[in-house]
């Protein structure tokens, strides 16, 4: 009798121990993409397979083809323990080595680095935004074939695939107005919804993708499309948030895929008040965000310092001033 008792006790603590285990191991598990599955829009904001908000925590790249070294999987795993649940592939389409610039053999390598990152982001359970960065070209129209061929290899790639996002026209300017940005998206949204009807696509919004009240009067139609907001707090305070407020008011869905502390080009002297401003409101109303940039850039931008020549893993000697103000955020 005594044995049977000692037998089962001895069982029911094994069991017991192998469950918390399990579930231990769930937990740690649980990664951004695991917990909230695909994602899709709803009202102004992003919301997970069961409907509730999710906001993005997200970090950009560099130019792809300026700065690749940091695609590789102890760099998005040290940015992921930092409360980064997203990465942003920004691909430069102008500019030095851009994706309609600088040839095919060009075109290959950024397709593969694309191709790298989001099979990182997805292993680690993390989202991954694929950036058609235009910038230089600040008119969309001006590269749409090429947008159109790239976002249909893209999406037939990724169709299946719960974790990807595709941002179409970084930062129109210019001739890049509202008119010409809504027939450049309806094409491109046209050619992605042909193949991959889910997945979430932002178009980006007049003056460096600053004017979202300007698209809010006159948004595009269709499901899961979000409107890029761009803020670096340095040069752009009060007005803008005015401006964001606006929008939201009127139930555009506002994304911030690139934002910083520093002066509107990626410089100069940081501006933790106004950061703070901003974050306090985007929280406020739940809207999700991405850094700018993952180098080590001698800009006050960048996340690393100059003199850091590390690839991942990096402690706090490595990270810029605007880098240890965002981990602050990143952690709430
Ligand atoms: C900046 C980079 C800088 C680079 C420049 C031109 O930080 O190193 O020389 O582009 O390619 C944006 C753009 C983004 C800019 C960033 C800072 O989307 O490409 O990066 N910025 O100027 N919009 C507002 C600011």
């Amino acid at each position: 009798m005594k044995k049977w008792r000692i037998f089962f006790t001895a069982c029911l603590v094994m069991l017991g121990i192998c469950l918390s285990v399990i579930s231990f191991r769930q937990v740690s598990k649980a990664s951004a993409v695991s917990a909230n599955g695909r994602l899709s829009v709803k009202g102004t904001k992003l919301v997970n397979e069961k409907g509730k908000t999710f906001v993005i925590k997200g970090v950009s790249t560099h130019g792809l083809s300026w700065y690749p070294q940091y695609v590789n999987k102890k760099s998005f795993q040290t940015l992921k323990k930092k409360g980064v649940n997203t990465i942003r592939l920004a691909m430069y389409t102008e500019d030095y080595n851009g994706y309609c610039t600088g040839g095919a053999e060009n075109q290959k390598t950024l397709k593969k680095l694309v191709a790298k990152g989001v099979k990182l982001a997805s292993g680690l359970g993390m989202y991954a935004i694929i950036d058609w960065h235009i910038l230089n070209d600040g008119n969309p129209m001006n590269h749409q074939a090429e947008a159109k061929k790239f976002f249909k290899e893209m999406a037939k790639k990724y169709r299946s695939k719960k974790n990807v996002l595709y941002e179409i026209c970084n930062e129109p300017n210019g001739a890049g107005n509202w008119n010409n940005i809504t027939a450049y998206a309806k094409a491109v949204i046209k050619t992605i919804r042909s193949v991959d009807k889910k997945a979430v696509i932002i178009v980006g919004t007049p003056t460096w993708s600053q004017d979202v009240d300007v698209a809010a009067q006159n948004p595009l139609k269709g499901k899961n499309i979000m409107y890029a907001l761009h803020f670096y707090a340095a040069t752009h305070g009060q007005y803008l948030r005015d401006k964001y407020e606006t929008a939201l008011k009127q139930g555009l869905p506002v994304l911030v895929t690139e934002f910083g502390i520093s002066d509107a080009y990626g410089n100069g002297n940081l501006s933790k008040s106004e950061g703070d401003a901003w974050m306090k409101l985007l929280n406020k109303n739940k809207t999700g965000r991405v850094c700018w940039n993952l180098s080590n850039k001698a800009e006050s931008s960048a996340l690393l310092n100059p003199s850091c020549k590390k690839t991942g893993g990096w402690k706090s000697e490595d990270y810029s001033e605007q880098a240890k103000w965002l981990w602050k955020w990143y952690k709430k």
